[in-house]
């Protein structure tokens, strides 16, 4: 079996990855007090006290308001370097980083502060961290898509900092058709296209189907889902088309990791990807993901090799450096 070293070692893409659930309790508690603000909470234990979830609703009900934290171009900055450090200590050589402008433009904070910080990490990145670093702008899918479309034109004059775009937050009463012509506009700006179809939401399964066949992107995270419908597992098969799949997210999101889902899919030969999605929050950054599933599922060295090279396989490297990985 791969022990942490084994799984440390290998070269990794993370492609599932928000940058306001990197937000540690410490760096949350050094930013409020920089910022004069008052959370309610004065030590890293009793922070990490409020980090307790039992479901999607109630883990984005910490982690909206932990953001008011997050104010100059020189936190996101912080925020996102710090991260680049940690993951680059789990053997990541290349990241795709999704973030949230709505969740901080909503209280106030222009975008391009927001990107500019978050660029700046990115582009430092590969000096700093020896660490590739790219930036995908989610939608708050619980928002208007009236909203939505007003934040990716706030995004044009800033789309050469940009790689993509991804859709998150309540899946409930939000499906992807609702950002159809959102998601058009997107692939015509020249984005990359993705979207949560997150673990056992309502719906999941459905969402999966159309984000397959109607509002069709180039990956899907999470979509682990996807097992219930061999039709669309077959479909992903044919389009060689990524999963970035979250065990410990899912453990606290549902009722388990889904592992005996995600390595049922990997075994199929589904280009499934192990990632982190809010590792502070959640308590593992990439490689804690990769030993949790590989320990769960019995995985081999084989098979954990097989997780890694999807990564850059579903990444969004050009054709020549991500073969530099395969
Ligand atoms: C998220 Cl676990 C999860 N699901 C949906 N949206 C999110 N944003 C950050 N983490
Ligand atoms: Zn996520």
């Amino acid at each position: 079996t791969p022990t942490r070293e084994f799984i440390t070692g290998l070269p990794k893409a993370e492609l599932h990855l928000h940058l306001e659930g990197t937000l540690e309790p410490d760096l949350k508690l050094r930013l409020a007090d920089r910022n004069g603000i008052d959370i309610g909470q004065s030590t890293v234990e009793d922070v990490r006290a409020t980090y307790a979830f039992d479901s999607l609703a109630s883990f984005l009900a910490v982690y909206y308001p932990a953001m008011e934290v997050l104010q100059t171009a020189d936190d996101f900055y912080e925020l996102a370097d710090a991260y680049l450090a940690r993951a680059a200590a789990d053997g990541v050589k290349h990241v795709e980083m999704f973030f949230d402008p709505q969740a901080h433009t909503s209280r106030g904070v222009p975008f391009e502060t927001v990107v500019t910080g978050y660029h700046r990490a990115a582009a430092e990145a590969p000096e700093r961290h020896g660490v590739d670093a790219h930036l995908i702008l989610c939608f708050l899918r619980d928002m208007s898509a009236e909203s939505a479309a007003e934040t990716l034109e706030a995004s044009v004059p800033f789309r050469d900092r940009i790689l993509g775009v991804g859709l998150d937050s309540d899946e409930r009463g939000n499906p992807p058709e609702k950002f159809a012509t959102v998601f058009a506009r997107a692939r015509d700006l020249g984005y990359r296209l993705t979207m949560h179809c997150d673990i056992d939401q309502a719906g999941s399964i459905d969402n999966i189907r159309t984000v397959l066949e109607q509002v069709v992107v180039d990956r899907v995270d999470h979509g682990t889902n996807v097992v219930e419908d061999p039709a669309l597992v077959e479909v992903l098969l044919e389009r060689g088309l990524g999963l970035t799949c979250c065990p410990i997210s899912n453990s606290f999101v549902s009722d388990d990791m889904k592992a005996t889902e995600i390595v049922g899919l990997l075994r199929s030969g589904v280009r499934v990807t192990v990632n982190s999605d809010d590792p502070a929050y959640f308590g593992g950054y990439v490689a804690d993901n990769y030993l949790a599933l590989a320990e769960a599922a019995g995985l081999t060295c084989e098979e954990v090799v097989r997780l890694a090279r999807n990564s850059f396989a579903a990444s969004w490297l050009g054709v020549a450096q991500r073969d530099a990985y395969l």
